[in-house]
C-alpha cells in the first residue's frame, strides 16, 4: 500500500480517485523481507556465489544474474524534447459551468474534483540538465475525467517558433547541442540555433518571449501556461466555438535575473524541481486558475491575424480571459520514474466537447506524440502504465503487444461479432460517444501556406512595446548574450536585420553590444523557406501595423504582488546574535507563509547574546544568495563583527543587492552593510515609501522591520537598482 515520506504530515497530501487507483500498483518495502523478482526470499544480497572464497563467480547465481540484468536495462530513451521535467498530482475544480459552449463533463460539473497529473519541463536540455536554462517551459496537464483523459499539453509561452509541423525536426536539430561535439547543453546560445532562427522570420514573436525573463522563471509555481493552439469547444447541440486555454498562477508570474540563473545552475541545478517538491511537501500547494478565451465561430475572420496561426496570441484586450476553475497541485509522486518519466501526454487525447482546429502545427503534433511514445515506452501498451490509465474502464478490440497487462477474457477481439454479443458496444453521441466536429472541407491538396500567416512582426512589436523598461533591458541583454555566443558574424548581422523590423532601438542596442551596425532603415523582411518551385515573392512576409499598440497582460510588471507565501528568506547570523530581533523577524516571516533559513559561518546551533540557542539551517559553504528571495541581518555586537569579517556574508549581501532582492538589517548591523559595495547606495530614510521603492529596510524595532520587509519581499525585485551596474559580485 502507498505510504508517503515519513516527514509528511498525514493528510497534508490528499488522495483522489487517480492516486487511489495507483495504490494497487504501489509497493512499500517497509518491514518486508527481500525477495527476487519471482518472490523467492533472499538470504545474502552482499556476495555473489563463487567456487571458493577467492574463486570464480558461478553462472548459476540466478540472484546475481537477475539483479545485474535488471540494472542493465533500467534506462529508457529520454524524451527527444522536454527530457528534463518535474511532476505532481493534483485536482481541478470548476467555478462555473461552461455548458453553453462545451459538453465536456469536467467543464460542466462544478461539484466534481477532476484528478490531474502535471509535468513541467525544459525543452532543449537532457534529463540531467539544469532547471535554469534560458528555455521555454513545458506545462502539460493530464485531466483524468469521467469521459476519459484530456491532455492539455502546453507551454509557458503562448506562441511557437514555427507555423508548420514540417519544420519541427529542423527547429529541434538547430537548438539541440551541435552534432559534432554535443555542445552546448541546454542552451540556445550557439550558431546552429540562431542560424535557423535568422532564416525563419516567423519565429520572431516567439524569440521575443524566449529572450524575455519568462524563459528564466523564479519557480515552476510562478509561471503561466498556455495551450498555444486555438482549439474548439463543442456544445450538446453540436455548435462549435474557438477556444484558447490559459493557466494563471495565483502566486503571480516572477522570474530571476540572468546572472542569477547562471549561478543557480551551478549551486543547485535542481532548483525548480526542489522548489516544487518542497512547496508541496510543506503544504504550500501551488495553484493556477484555468482561463479560456472564447471566440464564436462566426467571428473567425474578425481579427488582424489568423486564429489558426500558432505564432499569434489573441490579445486579452480583444477577447478577455474568463477564469473558469482552479487547479491545485497537492501531492508529490511516489516514484519519479514510474510517474513523471513514464507519463505519456498527447495533444490528441481529447474528450467529447473539445475538438481540434486546422492549425498546421497542431495537426502535426497529433501524429508525433503516440509515435514518440511507442519507442520511448517500448510498445503499444503504454496506456496501461498506471500513471497513464484513465479512471474509467477501457474496453476495445486492441490486443496483445509487448508488456500487455490486461487479461482480456472471451473469444472475440473483433467487431462486428455475433459470438460475443457484439461487445464492446459503440456508444451513441447522445450517450457520450465521441463524434468529430463536422467541419466543411473543400480544397485542393497543396504544400503551401495561407497568406493570412504572413505577418511575422506585428505581434513581436506588440510584445516588445508592452514590456516595462527593466524588461526591455533584460530582453536586449539576453539577445546580446545569446548572439554574443554565436561565432558566425553573418548570423549575428542577419538577426540585427530581423530585430530592426521589431524595434529600431532594440536593434541598435543589440548591434552596439555586438560591435555591429544596425541597418539605416528596417531591412526588407526575407523569408528563406521557399519551396524549390515557389516564386520567392509569393512567400515574403507582410509588414502589418497592428491596431493594438500595447497589451498589459504581456508584461510581468503588473503581476500579483500580494504574498510572500513559500518565498525563501535567508537570515545571516553568528554567535552573539540578538535573540529578540532574530526571533521576531523570523516569526513575522513564517507567519506570512515564508520559508526562513538561518545561515551561519558553521553548522550546529548558534549561541545568541542572551545565551539562548538558535538553530542553524545552512553554513556559508552550502548556501548561496541566489537560492533565496531576500536576506536579513539581525543585530548583536559579536554576530555583526563576525559577519563583517566573513567574506562569504558580505558576498551574499552584494549578490542579493545585485540581483535586486529585498534586504533588511537591524540598525546595529550597519557595519556589515558598510562592508558591502552598495554601502554608498543605502536609502536616506526607511519610510514605507522608500522601502517599497528601494527594497532596503533598516531600523531598531524588529516588529516594524518585519512588516516593512514583508511588504518589500512581495514586490519580488527592485529592478531599478540594476541601472548603474556597479556591484561586481
Ligand atoms: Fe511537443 N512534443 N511538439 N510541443 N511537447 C513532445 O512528446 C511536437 C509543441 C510539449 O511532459 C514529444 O512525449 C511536435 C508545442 C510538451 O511529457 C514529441 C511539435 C507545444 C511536451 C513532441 C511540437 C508543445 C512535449 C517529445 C510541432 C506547446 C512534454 C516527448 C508540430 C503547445 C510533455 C513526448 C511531457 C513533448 C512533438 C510543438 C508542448 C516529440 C511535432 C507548440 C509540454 O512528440
Amino acid at each position: 500500500m502507498a505510504k508517503k515520506d515519513t516527514q509528511v504530515q498525514p493528510g497534508t497530501q490528499p488522495e483522489n480517485e487517480k492516486t487511489r487507483s495507483l495504490e494497487v500498483h504501489t509497493a512499500d518495502a517497509a518491514g518486508k523481507p527481500m525477495t527476487t523478482d519471482h518472490g523467492v526470499k533472499i538470504n545474502d544480497d552482499q556476495h555473489s556465489l563463487k567456487a571458493g572464497e577467492r574463486g570464480a563467480t558461478l553462472l548459476e547465481d540466478f540472484i546475481l544474474r537477475e539483479k545485474i540484468t535488471h540494472f542493465d536495462h533500467e534506462r529508457i530513451p529520454e524524451r527527444i524534447v522536454h527530457a528534463r521535467g518535474s511532476g505532481a498530482h493534483g485536482v481541478f475544480k470548476l467555478y462555473k459551468s461552461l455548458g453553453s459552449v462545451t459538453k465536456a463533463g469536467f467543464l460542466n460539473d462544478t461539484e466534481t474534483e477532476t484528478p490531474v497529473f502535471v509535468r513541467f519541463s525544459t525543452v532543449a536540455g537532457s534529463r540531467g540538465s539544469t532547471d535554469l536554462a534560458r528555455d521555454v517551459r513545458g506545462f502539460a496537464v493530464k485531466f483524468y475525467t469521467k469521459q476519459g483523459n484530456f491532455d492539455l499539453v502546453g507551454n509557458n509561452m503562448p506562441v511557437f517558433f514555427i507555423q508548420d509541423a514540417m519544420k519541427f525536426p529542423d527547429l529541434v536539430h538547430a537548438v539541440k547541442p551541435e552534432p559534432d561535439n554535443e555542445i552546448p547543453q541546454a542552451a540556445s546560445a550557439h550558431d546552429t540555433f540562431w542560424d535557423f532562427i535568422s532564416l525563419m522570420p516567423e519565429s520572431t514573436h516567439m524569440i521575443m518571449w524566449l529572450m524575455s525573463d519568462r524563459a528564466i522563471p523564479r519557480s515552476l509555481r510562478m509561471m503561466e501556461g498556455f495551450g498555444v493552439h486555438t482549439f474548439r469547444f463543442i456544445n450538446d447541440k453540436g455548435e462549435a466555438s474557438f477556444v484558447k486555454f490559459h493557466w494563471k498562477p495565483l502566486l503571480g508570474v516572477h522570474s530571476v535575473a540572468w546572472d542569477e540563473a547562471q549561478n543557480i545552475s551551478g549551486k543547485d541545478p535542481d532548483f525548480h524541481r526542489r522548489d516544487l517538491w518542497e512547496a508541496i511537501e510543506s503544504g504550500a500547494f501551488p495553484e493556477w486558475e484555468l482561463g479560456v478565451q472564447i471566440v464564436p465561430e462566426a467571428d473567425e475572420f474578425k481579427f488582424e491575424f489568423d486564429l489558426l496561426d500558432p505564432t499569434k496570441i489573441i490579445p486579452e484586450e480583444l477577447v478577455p480571459v474568463q477564469r473558469i476553475g482552479k487547479m491545485t497541485l497537492n501531492r508529490n509522486p511516489d516514484n519519479f520514474f514510474a510517474e513523471t518519466e513514464q507519463v505519456a501526454f498527447h495533444v490528441g487525447h481529447i474528450v467529447p466537447g473539445i475538438d481540434f482546429t486546422n492549425d498546421p502545427l497542431l495537426q502535426g503534433r497529433l501524429f508525433s506524440y503516440t509515435d514518440t511514445q511507442l519507442i520511448r515506452l517500448g510498445g503499444p501498451n503504454f496506456h496501461e502504465i498506471p500513471i497513464n490509465r484513465p479512471v474509467v474502464p477501457v474496453h476495445n478490440n486492441q490486443r496483445d503487444g509487448y508488456m500487455r497487462q490486461t487479461i482480456n477474457s472471451g473469444k472475440t477481439s473483433y467487431g462486428p461479432n455475433s459470438l460475443g454479443n457484439n461487445d464492446p458496444q459503440q456508444v451513441k453521441a447522445a450517450d457520450g460517444g465521441f463524434t468529430s466536429y463536422q467541419e466543411r472541407i473543400d480544397a485542393k491538396k497543396v504544400r503551401s501556406r495561407s497568406k493570412s500567416f504572413f505577418d511575422h512582426f506585428s505581434q513581436a512589436k506588440l510584445f516588445f512595446n508592452s514590456q516595462s523598461d527593466p524588461e526591455k533591458n533584460h530582453l536586449i541583454d539576453a539577445l546580446s548574450f545569446e548572439l554574443g555566443k554565436v561565432k558566425t558574424v553573418a548570423i549575428r548581422q542577419r538577426m540585427i536585420g530581423i530585430l530592426s523590423l521589431v524595434d529600431e532601438g532594440l536593434a541598435a542596442q543589440v548591434a552596439f553590444a555586438l560591435g555591429l551596425k544596425k541597418p539605416k532603415k528596417p531591412e526588407q523582411p526575407i523569408n528563406h523557406s521557399i519551396p524549390a518551385d515557389g516564386k520567392p515573392l509569393d512567400f515574403q512576409p507582410l509588414m502589418i501595423e497592428g491596431k493594438l499598440k500595447t497589451s498589459a497582460a504581456l508584461s510581468m510588471s503588473g503581476t500579483i504582488k500580494n504574498t510572500i507565501k513559500s518565498r525563501k528568506i535567508a537570515i545571516l547570523a553568528a554567535d552573539g546574535v540578538d535573540a529578540k530581533s532574530i526571533k521576531t523577524v523570523q516569526s513575522g516571516l513564517i507567519g506570512a507563509g515564508a520559508v526562513v533559513q538561518v545561515i551561519a559561518p558553521k553548522l550546529g546551533p548558534l549561541v545568541a547574546a542572551d545565551s539562548s540557542e538558535i538553530a542553524v539551517d545552512e553554513s556559508f559553504l552550502t548556501a548561496a544568495s541566489v537560492l533565496y528571495d531576500a536576506v536579513y541581518v539581525p543585530g548583536g555586537t559579536n554576530s555583526v563583527a563576525t559577519l563583517e569579517a566573513e567574506a562569504n556574508a558580505v558576498h551574499f549581501l552584494n549578490e542579493s543587492f545585485k540581483h535586486c532582492k529585498a534586504i533588511a538589517a537591524d540598525d546595529q548591523a550597519m557595519q556589515v552593510l558598510e562592508a558591502t559595495y552598495f554601502s554608498n547606495k543605502l536609502p536616506e530614510d526607511f519610510s514605507d515609501e522608500t522601502v517599497l521603492k528601494e527594497g532596503i529596510v533598516m531600523g531598531n524595532d524588529p516588529a516594524k522591520l518585519a512588516k516593512q520587509f514583508i511588504q518589500a519581499i512581495m514586490q519580488h525585485r527592485f529592478w531599478e537598482r540594476e541601472k548603474p551596474r556597479q556591484v561586481p559580485a
